[in-house]
C-alpha cells in the first residue's frame, strides 16, 4: 500500500448489497451484476481498503423516489410485471415451507403499489412499453429489484454528500446511463445517475456530470439537455454505428442549456496518452468556466483495453488517472460504475478507482484469498497489459479540433 496524496483524510462512503450481483440478464448477455460481487471482493481483500471507508447497505429506492424522473405508467409497468416475479418467488417460497398465506411484508409491499398508481392515474392496461422485446433489455427474475437497488445507493450517494457524511460517495452498482423517462435501452432501465443529479439539485446550483464509459451517455443527457444547472460531458467511441449513435460534438444542448451538453467522440482504439491529455485539456476548463459545487463521475470501465464491446485501448492506470483528475479539483463527488464487460478488468478497475478514492495506491499482487483468484490468471496481477500493436484511429489534428471546437463553445458560457 502507497499513499498517493496528501488528503487522504477525505471521508469516502461505499455503497453496497450482495444481492446485486445475483440478478442475471441472460446466459448470453454480456451485461454480468456478478462483476460487483468480484470489484466488492477485491476490495474487501484489499482490507487496508476496506476499513478506511464508511459502508454502507444498499437499499431500495421506492417508487416515489423513482419518479422524480421516470414516468409512473413506465414504473408500474416496470414493478407489477417484476412483483409477478417476486408473488412467483413467494408462492414458491411458501409451498417448498408449507405456509399458505404471503408474507406481511410484501403484502404491504403489493398494497403500496397499487396505492401509488391509484394516486398516479396509472393506466392499467399499457402496452406501450416493450421491455423484454429486444435483446439489449431483457426481462429476468428481480428486475425491478436490481433497478430499485441500484438507484437507491445513487440516491443515498447524493444524500450522503449533502449531509455532509461524506467528501466521495461510490456507487458501483450505479451508472446506468442510457435508461430514458420512460424507455429501457442499452442494458439500462431506471436511470440512477438523473436520480442521483436531481437529490444534488436539491442543494447544488450546478453539477458537472462526466462519463468515460465507452458509450455516450445519452439517457443523462437527454434528461438535462434545457439546463444550464447541470453541464453533462461525455467522452464516447463514435461512428461505424457504435451504439448508441449519439454525442455528435456539435450536440451542445439548447435553449438555456445551450452549451452545457459537452460531447468528445472519437473512434476507436485511444490509448492512455491522448486520452488523459485530451481528458484533462476539456476538464480543466470546463472547471474553470462551470465551477460546479459537486462532480458525478460515471466510470464505466467498457473503455478499457481488452473490453468485450468497446474500442478503446485504455490501461486500469490511464482509466484511473481520469478519477485521480477529477478528484484533483478538492469538490465533492460522486463515483459510479457503467459499463463493463470483461469481468476481471471491471472489477480489477474498480477496485483500483476505490484505492484513488482513498489516497491509497493497491498493491499488485491480487489477494490469494479471494474467491474469484482463478479469473485473474495467469498473472494474478492488478494490472493487466493492454493489447499490443493497436492502432489509434485518431489523428492528433482531429483531436486537437475537438477540443478547439469545445474551447469555442465553452467560451459562450458566462462566468
Ligand atoms: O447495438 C445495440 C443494439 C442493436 N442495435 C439495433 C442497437 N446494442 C448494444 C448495446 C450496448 C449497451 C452499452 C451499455 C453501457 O453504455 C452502459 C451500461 O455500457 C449491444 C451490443 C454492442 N456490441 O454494442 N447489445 C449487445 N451488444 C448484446 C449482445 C448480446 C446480447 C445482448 C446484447
Ligand atoms: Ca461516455
Ligand atoms: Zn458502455
Amino acid at each position: 500500500m502507497i499513499q498517493t496524496d496528501s488528503d487522504s483524510s477525505r471521508r469516502v462512503a461505499y455503497f453496497y448489497n450482495r444481492f446485486i450481483g445475483k440478478f442475471q440478464y441472460g446466459k448470453e448477455h454480456p451485461m454480468k451484476p456478478k462483476r460487483i460481487i468480484m470489484a466488492h471482493n477485491l476490495i474487501v481483500n484489499y482490507g487496508y481498503l476496506f476499513r478506511q471507508m464508511d459502508v454502507y447497505l444498499i437499499r431500495e429506492a421506492q417508487l416515489q423516489e423513482i419518479g422524480k424522473f421516470h414516468d409512473p405508467d413506465y414504473i408500474i409497468y416496470l414493478s407489477q410485471f417484476m412483483s409477478q416475479n417476486k408473488i412467483n418467488f413467494v408462492k414458491e417460497y411458501c409451498s417448498a415451507n408449507n405456509e399458505s398465506v404471503i408474507p406481511e411484508n410484501l403484502l404491504e409491499e403489493f398494497k403500496l403499489i397499487i396505492k401509488w398508481s391509484q394516486q398516479q392515474k396509472v393506466k392499467t392496461e399499457n402496452s406501450e412499453f416493450k421491455v423484454g422485446d429486444s435483446p439489449d433489455n431483457p426481462t429476468f427474475s428481480g428486475l425491478f429489484s436490481y433497478c430499485q437497488l441500484s438507484s437507491g445507493a445513487s440516491i443515498d450517494c447524493a444524500h450522503s454528500i449533502l449531509t455532509g457524511q461524506a467528501d466521495i460517495a461510490i456507487n458501483w452498482s450505479g451508472g446506468l446511463h442510457h435508461a430514458k423517462k420512460k424507455e429501457a435501452s442499452g442494458f439500462c432501465y431506471i436511470n440512477d445517475i438523473v436520480l442521483c443529479i436531481l437529490e444534488l439539485l436539491r442543494v447544488y446550483v450546478r453539477v458537472l456530470y462526466v462519463d468515460i464509459d465507452c458509450h455516450h451517455g445519452d439517457g443523462v443527457e437527454e434528461a438535462f439537455y434545457l439546463t444550464n444547472r447541470v453541464m453533462t460531458l461525455s467522452f464516447h467511441q463514435y461512428g461505424d454505428d457504435f451504439y448508441p449513435g449519439t454525442g455528435q460534438l456539435n450536440s451542445v444542448g439548447v435553449g438555456v442549456g445551450r452549451y452545457y451538453s459537452v460531447n468528445v467522440p472519437m473512434k476507436p482504439g485511444m490509448s492512455d496518452q491522448p486520452y488523459i491529455e485530451m481528458f484533462k485539456k476539456i476538464t480543466s476548463r470546463v472547471m474553470q468556466v462551470y465551477r460546479p459545487d459537486c462532480i458525478v463521475m460515471q466510470c464505466g470501465a467498457d473503455s478499457l483495453s481488452l473490453d468485450k464491446l468497446g474500442g478503446f485501448n485504455l490501461s486500469i492506470k490511464g482509466h484511473g488517472a481520469c478519477v485521480e483528475y477529477m478528484k484533483s479539483f478538492g469538490i465533492p463527488m460522486i463515483l459510479l460504475g457503467g459499463g463493463g464487460y470483461t469481468i476481471q478488468n471491471v472489477s480489477r478497475c474498480w477496485a483500483y478507482e476505490t484505492g484513488i478514492a482513498l489516497g491509497q495506491q493497491i498493491d499488485q499482487a491480487i489477494p490469494s484469498n479471494d474467491i474469484y483468484y482463478d479469473y485473474y490468471s495467469p498473472d494474478y496481477l492488478l494490472h493487466f497489459p493492454i493489447k499490443q500493436n493497436v492502432e489509434n484511429r485518431n489523428k492528433s489534428e482531429d483531436l486537437n479540433k475537438i477540443v478547439s471546437t469545445v474551447y469555442e463553445y465553452l467560451s459562450h458560457i458566462e462566468n
